[in-house]
């Protein structure tokens, strides 16, 4: 398949590394989204666009666009720039590079396509800045932004709506954002897993995205004095949450490539001298199947609610859901054709990563490529991409995309 580009993996790496260094944090990378450090990340992005020979546009939820070719439908591209607290430099913005890498190469070979072929680089996916409205950026484009989202707050109580219009955006316009002339999504993302590594795979391409919930757990026992109440007279939250995030290993290992974890709580009031009279949990639970899905949750529920027999006062409440999503076969065949005739080994795999790929799978065909990650390492700074999985990964995407875009529009 002589017809594909060659790309420079060390060009892909050299613009993921430069991105990683715009952070709102001093000590670690975090680029929460409507912030100076994301529209830094975006005005870099964009003059890279521009570079490449893509005409760059901005949607009304802050999603940025690079557009080539002619008129009809529109072939998208793309991924999140957006990370979460103490990421690494590759998730999500290394899709948006190898995509950039890939329609840079076409163009300098073939110039502009027959159809068009847009890369888009979408806000808050991770939701770590608005924890109830991740895919915010991929939702605005499917129409599927919950207005009532926009008074959903950040932990400094700062609505999405005065984020989005302090960044320049006005929440009243997220409509326009809606796109309804696409013809097919792809993403390419790191694996975030072991797999492939493990494997000594080259490629994944993703056949199913599991579904994903994330649960708040609020827990109320009594605060009092921690050197005065005996310990058989307390009731301490902190030690009724501990025994429900005890049971949630054994509750994930009950459905299928499920998982469970409690990474985020708070305790009050919070001082070491005081027992902990609430704290409140997030539990992230995962799996690939619908009704596994639903039955996991449930069961989060119940055992939450078991600690009431222990005279806590417990409250539950669903805060983001996404369904699990199986992804285009068609197109994950002409991903692995590609990858086969650039002689490229591939293997078929689930996704325990949400992506946005999920959400545009509800409306157009969409697809996923993986490209392995070292140690399967991920939300992390240990987090990294070896430039020649970079490259190859950008070749295999600009394979697909000669086909669809430049060779039989
Ligand atoms: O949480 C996830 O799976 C994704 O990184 N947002
Ligand atoms: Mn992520
Ligand atoms: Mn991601």
């Amino acid at each position: 398949m002589d017809c594909v580009p060659s790309i420079d993996g060390a060009w892909i790496q050299r613009r993921l590394e430069e991105l990683a260094h715009i952070s709102a944090l001093t000590d670690r990378l975090w680029r929460p989204s409507y912030t100076p450090q994301e529209e830094q990340a975006r005005c870099l992005l964009e003059s890279w666009f521009v570079q490449a020979g893509l005409s760059p546009r901005r949607d009304a939820a802050g999603n940025l666009y690079g557009r080539t070719g002619g008129t009809g439908r529109v072939t998208l591209v793309g991924s999140h720039m957006d990370t979460v607290k103490g990421a690494g430099a590759y998730d999500g913005t290394a899709g948006i590079l190898c995509g950039l890498a890939a329609l840079q190469a076409l163009l300098a070979q073939y110039g502009p396509p027959h159809t068009p072929v847009e890369l888009v680089s979408m806000v808050e996916e991770e939701g770590s800045r608005f924890s109830d409205a991740s895919f915010w950026g991929s939702r605005s484009i499917l129409g599927q932004a919950d207005p009532a989202l926009l008074s959903c707050r950040d932990e400094e109580g700062i609505t999405l709506a005065r984020a989005m219009t302090d960044a320049g955006y006005s929440p009243s316009r997220l409509p326009e954002a809606r796109r309804d002339d696409l013809a097919r999504y792809f993403e390419v993302h790191i694996e975030q897993g072991p797999i492939l590594e493990h494997r000594g795979v080259q490629l994944g391409i993703v056949d199913t995205i599991t579904g994903l919930g994330t649960l708040e757990a609020e827990i109320t026992g009594r605060a009092d004095h921690a050197g005065t109440t005996p310990m058989d007279l307390r009731l301490d939250a902190l030690q009724g949450a501990a025994r429900l995030i005890l049971q949630l290993p054994d509750l994930a290992r009950s459905f299928r490539n499920a998982t469970v974890t409690a990474g985020s709580f708070q305790v009050f009031p919070g001082s070491a001298n005081v027992v902990p009279g609430r704290v409140s949990i997030l539990v992230d639970y995962r799996a690939p199947d619908p009704r596994d899905l639903e039955q996991l949750g449930r069961k989060i529920r119940q055992a939450a609610h078991s600690l009431e027999t222990e005279g806590f006062g417990v409250v539950t409440q669903p805060r983001m859901s996404v369904p699990p999503a199986r992804l285009d076969k068609a197109l994950g065949h002409l991903l692995e054709q590609c990858a086969q005739e650039l002689g490229c080994s591939s293997m078929h795999m689930i996704s325990g990563a949400g992506h946005d790929c999920q959400l545009f799978a509800g409306q157009v065909p969409s697809a996923l490529l993986f490209l392995p990650c070292r140690g399967g390492r991920s939300h992390c700074p240990e987090e990294y991409a070896a430039p020649e999985d970079l490259a190859r990964a950008a070749r295999v995407l600009a394979a697909a995309l000669y086909r669809l875009a430049w060779q039989h529009p």
